[in-house]
Order: structure tokens, then C-alpha cells, then sequence
């Protein structure tokens, strides 16, 4: 989508700090960290929320996660514990509306969240 700013992420057309890469996702650096290691996971194609998925799409969401445990894996993180995100719609959070799984780690999280 055009004037999505991961879209334009996921295709290098504005810089951001990419750990991995591959035909299905992308995962860089979130611009304003909330825990020493914050990583994003993004689909290269265009869906807005995980509320926009079906059935259909079980094995690209299965991807991000399992893309979002292995960049955990990547950050050293894995051993100590990470938290696998997905901020829907506005009460769940949500500022950028191309999914995304935040990987958070690196220090303790808190139960319940804010
Ligand atoms: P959410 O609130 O779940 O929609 O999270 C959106 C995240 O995206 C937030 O943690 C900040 C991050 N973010 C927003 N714009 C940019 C950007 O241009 N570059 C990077 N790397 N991260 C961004």
C-alpha cells in the first residue's frame, strides 16, 4: 500500500535497521524501543490488523511468530525470556495499521499490561 510506512519499509523505500529478511516477512528494529530488545515482524504484503486474517492465512501467521521466536533466538534473548506482541485495533494499541508482532525482551515484563 502506498502510503503505509512499513510497506515502504518492507521494500527499502525509507531506512530502517533489518535483522532478517525473507519472502514472506521482514523484521527491523523498532524505532522507539519499550524493552532493550525491540523488534518488529512484519508481512511483505499488506494487511492492516490480525483482525483482517481467516483460516486462509494460519501459515503466514504461524510464519511471523515463528520469525518472531527466531529473532529472539538471533537477539540472545531466547534463554531469559521475550514477549511475542500483536496491538489490535484502538483499545489493543494499535498506531501502525500493517500487522506486526513486536518482539520485546532484554529486561523482565510486567503482568498485567498497561
Ligand atoms: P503499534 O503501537 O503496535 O502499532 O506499534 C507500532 C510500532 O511501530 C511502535 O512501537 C513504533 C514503531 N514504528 C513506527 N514508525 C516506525 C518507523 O518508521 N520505523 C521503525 N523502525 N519503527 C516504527
Amino acid at each position: 500500500m502506498s502510503d503505509c510506512i512499513f510497506c515502504k519499509i518492507a521494500d527499502k523505500k525509507i531506512p530502517s535497521k533489518i535483522i532478517h529478511e525473507d519472502d514472506k516477512a521482514v523484521a527491523f528494529e523498532d524505532v522507539n524501543p519499550q524493552a532493550p530488545t525491540h523488534v518488529l515482524v512484519i508481512p511483505r504484503k499488506h494487511v492492516a490488523s490480525i483482525a483482517e486474517l481467516n483460516a486462509a492465512d494460519s501459515g503466514l501467521l504461524s510464519h511471523l511468530m515463528l520469525t518472531g521466536a527466531a529473532m529472539a533466538k538471533q537477539k540472545g534473548i531466547a534463554d531469559s525470556g521475550y514477549r511475542l506482541v500483536v496491538n489490535t485495533g484502538k483499545h489493543g494499541g494499535q498506531t501502525v495499521f500493517h500487522l506486526h508482532v513486536h518482539v520485546l525482551g532484554g529486561r523482565p515484563m510486567h503482568w498485567p499490561p498497561g
